[in-house]
């Protein structure tokens, strides 16, 4: 009897050692948006050498088109099946209206330079945002920059007028319908597994996307003409699933940001020049592309159409909305 109680308590002891999970070597499960040698799969490698580097756990990593659509790898997020994912703030904003923040057009700086420290530095971004992510389950670990947009579309694009009767696709966003709106198009949200199929069929007739994109992607083959206008960069979002998160040891939650610090500067790194060398390769891959960067005389119409997206963001969050974009302003003067 007394041997027979011995064993069942250490059986006990055992599985409570494992549920700490203290010593047990886990599987993590991480999601993203793009294919593995895109931005976001770059990252997320990054993270994953990292972690399995500094402990015993390991990271399976599940590109664009394994688990579904953005939306899908969110939802196995936030209900525990994936405890790591990437989800871009253009498909968030459903979830998270506030996140809209990065779609207000010239917001951010053009810079490299500046925007790596306003990432690295804003209080919006690394304070304010944490907490609405955590009432949706989620533990927001960093944002990050992915280049230029840009908008590819079939005729020239100079000024908003040129947009005029074009279906253009966006993220399914809110804010995005009402920048392009703006901007004189008609918009069309829609998921990315439909947009290559939408512009070959004409369907839709424009996009954007930032310059690692479109080549990868191959936009270049069903679109004709692509415009920068300057107007912003793509941010995407990486987090956890926080009841997962919140009972990881002190110890793992380290090894957790410290992966993902190191993904940070990694991505950084990766992106310089990276704009630049994807628009030279689409050039000589399809030379008879038209590549139209505008000018600071030609942006100005756009431009000036940035305000009236800036007040439709405010109806839409209301003073939580207000508070961030004000935060965010702040912290963009810093950096300057
Ligand atoms: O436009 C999109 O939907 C996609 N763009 C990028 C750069 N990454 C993932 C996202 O699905």
């Amino acid at each position: 009897m007394a041997i027979f109680k011995t064993v069942i308590t250490g059986g006990i002891l055992a599985a409570v050692t494992s549920v700490a999970g203290a010593a047990s070597a886990d599987t993590w499960r991480y999601a993203f948006e793009e294919a593995l040698d895109e931005v976001q799969g770059k990252y997320a490698q990054k993270f994953k050498e990292e972690v399995e580097a500094n402990s015993d756990h390991e990271v399976q990593l599940f590109p664009y088109g394994t688990l579904g659509e953005s939306v899908d790898t969110m939802e196995q997020a936030q209900a525990g099946i994936l405890q790591f994912v990437d989800q871009s703030p253009g498909f968030t904003g459903a979830l998270i209206p506030e996140a809209q923040v990065f779609f207000v057009p010239y917001l951010l700086p053009q810079d490299g330079e500046q925007l790596n420290e306003f990432f690295r530095t804003s209080k919006a971004i690394n304070e304010m945002f944490p907490a609405l992510y955590a009432e949706q389950g989620l533990e927001l670990l960093r944002m990050f920059p992915e280049g230029e947009v840009c908008m590819t579309t079939q005729e020239p694009v100079k000024t908003p007028e040129d947009l005029n009767e074009v279906k253009f696709r966006v993220m399914t966003n809110p804010l995005l319908v009402e920048s392009y709106k703006a901007f004189g198009a008609t918009p069309t949200p829609l998921p990315w597994g439909e947009v290559y199929g939408a512009m070959q069929t004409g369907i839709i007739q424009g996009q954007e996307n930032p310059g690692f994109y479109l080549e990868s992607t191959k936009m270049y083959e069903v679109t004709d003409v692509i415009t920068c206008i300057g107007h912003n960069n793509f941010t995407t979002a990486v987090m956890a699933n926080k009841d997962f998160y919140d009972g990881l040891s002190d110890e793992d939650k380290e090894v957790v940001e410290n992966a993902s610090d190191a993904a940070f500067d990694y991505i950084l790194e990766y992106q310089s020049g990276l704009q630049e060398k994807s628009l030279e390769n689409i050039a000589a891959a399809k030379p008879d592309m038209q590549i139209n960067i505008l000018s600071e005389e030609e942006r100005q119409p756009f431009k000036d159409k940035a305000a009236s997206v800036e007040e439709a963001f405010i109806e839409m969050t209301g003073d939580s909305g207000k508070e961030i974009l004000e935060q965010f302003k702040a912290d963009l003067e810093a950096v300057k």
